[in-house]
């Protein structure tokens, strides 16, 4: 199969993935190889994709672009220490070696549940054989998923694999919307999302307070703070970047539903994790 046939190939699973939504959205679609792969978007996209332009869903397949995630071990032990080992292979089944630095690392970690919750950050360390190996502690059984987040040749990729985590899960419903929540910390975080619409770039700003005192963030990964977004009922994670120097985000959501958000931001020098639910309309 050659890199184009691939690419067009993941596209077009795409394509079938979001359907009418998209197209009802207007949704901008991850760029292929081979425009002529989904004639009847052009119509509906706001801007012409470039290959440049990072895409607005990334994570739902474990290759893309001739790069592939090999777990090591995907079976993980509730409530132990354990090391997550994994590697980036190329078309031949090489290891990938060499990644661009972003955001400050070289590799972002990302581990989820299927249910949207048990949400981690974590930055791997590479062993000279170019495997990559992070601490982990899952306390909470059921399927999860991985998100290896990096960029290579100067394109970022998001590949994502499966984790399981064996003993009986209590899978937990999205929570509701909600403007305010409480990070793992204490500190209370409000959410301006503006109106969120499918296919159009959403201004996401954070205002955090504690005690009702308003709380600056510190650098975290050189910004304001970090934006993970996954969408329910595929985990598809979305491309959003900093604007500005607090915790404000662009993000472009491909389509209706709702997404998850992960806000981390540093005070005091501790890292604080938050949950969002976030409708699209
Ligand atoms: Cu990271």
């Amino acid at each position: 199969m050659t890199a184009g046939a691939r690419v067009a190939g993941f596209v077009a699973v795409l394509v079938l993935v979001f359907g009418g939504a998209a197209l009802a959205g207007g949704a901008i679609e991850p760029h292929g190889e081979d425009p002529t792969a989904r004639p009847d978007m052009s119509d509906h996209m706001t801007e012409t994709p470039t290959h440049d332009a990072p895409r607005p869903v990334r994570g739902l397949a474990v290759a893309a672009d001739d790069l592939r995630v090999v777990v090591q071990r995907p079976e993980l032990r509730r409530g132990r220490a354990e090391q997550l080992r994994f590697r980036i292979v190329d078309a031949h089944g090489e290891t990938v070696r060499d990644f661009d630095v972003e955001h400050e690392k070289r590799m972002h970690l990302i581990v989820a549940r299927r249910d949207l919750t048990g949400f981690q950050h974590l930055h791997p360390t590479q062993g000279a054989d170019g495997a990559w190996t992070a601490d982990v502690r899952i306390d909470d059984a059921g399927s999860y998923r991985m998100f290896a987040d990096f960029s290579h040749e100067d394109t970022p990729q998001t590949l994502a694999s499966d984790l399981r985590v064996d003993g009986p899960a209590d899978l937990k419903p999205l929570p509701a919307p909600a403007p305010t929540a409480v990070s793992d910390g204490g500190y209370d975080v409000r959410l301006d999302a503006g109106s969120a619409r499918a296919g159009e770039e959403a201004d996401l700003r954070f205002t955090i307070t504690r005690d009702g005192k308003p709380v600056e963030t510190e650098p975290y990964l050189g910004a304001g703070g970090h934006l993970v977004a996954l969408r329910e009922g595929d985990m598809a994670f979305l491309h959003v970047h900093p604007t500005g120097d607090g915790p404000s985000f662009a993000a472009t959501f491909p389509t209706v539903g709702r997404y998850r958000l992960f806000l981390q931001f540093q005070h005091e020098g501790r890292i604080q994790t938050v949950a969002f639910t976030q409708e699209v309309k």
